[in-house]
C-alpha cells in the first residue's frame, strides 16, 4: 500500500497522482483559483516493475527522465509542437518538473512498435498481424518490423490495464481524419527517435506518446517523450532475436526480484521487498547512462 501524501509546493494544487508522476496546476495570484491553462509535470523518485511501485525510490531518476523528455521534445520540435512552457519550476522539484499547457488530451494511448514483444508479439503469434498490420512469417521475439506500426490502446483507469484497440475503433472515438494524424505521428516519432538512439547503440523497441488538442485544434505531443517509462530501451549490441530482450533500465531490479536473492514470489500475493543498496545504485547508473548516451551531455543533478 502506498498511500503517500503528495508533496505540498508552494504556489500550486495537486490535481492528479499516476504510479509514478503527479500532476500540479499552478495558482493564480491574482485569483487563488487554480489556472485552467497550465499544469505542473512532476516526475518522481519511483520505480513499477512487475506492476509494483518498489521501494526505495531511484535517486535522480525523476530529473534523468525529465531531461531526457525535454532533449526529445527538442530533438522532434520540427516534426510536431509541444506542451512544453517554462522549465522554470518551484525548488522543490527542481530538474524534475515541467510547466505545460494544459491541453485538451487525446483519449486514446498512441503506441508505435519497431520490434516486435510483448502484446505485439502475442498479437503476431496467434494472427501474423499486428493491430491489423500483415506482417511477414519467421518474425521472434524481438524482431525488427519492417517498418513502425500503429498499435493503439485505450486509457486504463490508474490500476488497470490499457486495452488494445483497433483502427476501426480509433476512428470512431476521434473522427477519421485525427485518427490518421495521430497514427502517422506516433509512427513518425519513434521512426526518428530510432534514427538518434541507434548512433548511440540504443533501440527503442516501441514507444506511448499522448497528444492533445490546443484551442484551435492544433495536434500538440504532450506528456513524456522516448523515456525508459514510456519507451522499450534496447541496447543495440545485446541484440538478439528470438529471446525477451535486456531491458536497459530496470534489469537489475527484475534480475534481482526474481532471484533467489530476493526470497521473493513473483506468483504469490505479497508485494516485493525492499530493493538493496547496490540494486538501487545500479539502476541508477543505468538510468544516468541511458541519458548520457541518448543526449551526449553529462548528468548532473
Ligand atoms: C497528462 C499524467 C500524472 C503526469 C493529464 N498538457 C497536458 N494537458 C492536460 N492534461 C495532461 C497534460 Cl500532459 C495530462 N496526464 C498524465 C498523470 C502525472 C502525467 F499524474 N494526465
Amino acid at each position: 500500500m502506498s498511500s503517500d501524501t503528495p508533496l505540498g509546493i508552494p504556489g500550486y494544487v495537486h490535481v492528479y497522482s499516476g504510479k509514478v508522476r503527479d500532476l500540479y496546476a499552478p495558482v493564480d495570484p491574482a485569483t487563488v483559483e487554480a489556472r485552467a491553462d497550465q499544469l505542473l509535470l512532476v516526475a518522481s523518485d519511483r520505480i513499477s516493475a512487475f506492476d509494483f511501485i518498489l521501494e526505495p525510490p531511484i535517486p535522480d531518476k525523476g530529473a534523468v527522465l525529465t531531461q531526457m523528455s525535454l532533449w526529445w521534445f527538442d530533438q522532434l520540435a520540427d516534426l510536431v509542437p509541444n506542451h512544453v512552457v517554462s522549465t522554470d519550476v518551484p525548488q522543490e522539484v527542481a530538474g524534475r518538473a515541467v510547466l505545460v499547457r494544459r491541453l485538451d488530451m487525446v483519449p486514446v494511448e498512441c503506441v508505435a512498435r519497431a520490434y516486435l514483444t510483448g502484446g505485439g508479439l502475442k498479437e503476431y503469434a496467434a494472427t501474423r498481424t499486428v493491430s491489423g498490420v500483415e506482417l511477414p512469417e519467421g518474425l521472434v521475439d524481438g524482431s525488427r518490423l519492417p517498418a513502425p506500426v500503429f498499435t493503439p490502446s485505450t486509457k486504463a483507469p490508474l490500476g488497470e490495464h490499457d486495452q488494445p484497440m483497433t483502427y476501426a475503433e480509433v476512428e470512431a472515438e476521434v473522427g477519421p481524419e485525427l485518427a490518421r494524424t495521430l497514427a502517422d505521428l506516433t509512427t513518425a516519432i519513434l521512426r526518428r527517435g530510432n534514427e538518434i538512439a541507434a548512433e548511440r547503440g540504443i533501440l527503442l523497441a516501441d514507444t506511448k506518446v499522448e497528444f492533445g488538442l490546443d484551442g484551435d485544434g492544433a495536434v500538440i505531443l504532450a506528456d513524456e517523450l522516448l523515456t525508459p517509462d514510456s519507451s522499450r530501451f534496447w541496447p543495440a549490441d545485446e541484440w538478439e532475436p528470438g529471446h525477451p530482450q535486456p531491458s536497459f533500465d530496470k534489469q537489475y531490479v527484475r534480475d534481482w526480484l526474481e532471484s533467489p536473492d530476493s526470497g521473493w514470489d513473483r506468483t504469490g500475493d505479497t508485494p516485493p521487498p525492499a530493493l538493496p543498496d547496490e540494486v538501487v545504485a545500479q539502476t541508477r547508473a543505468r538510468y544516468v547512462e541511458a541519458y548520457e548516451r541518448i543526449t551526449g551531455q553529462t548528468f548532473s543533478a
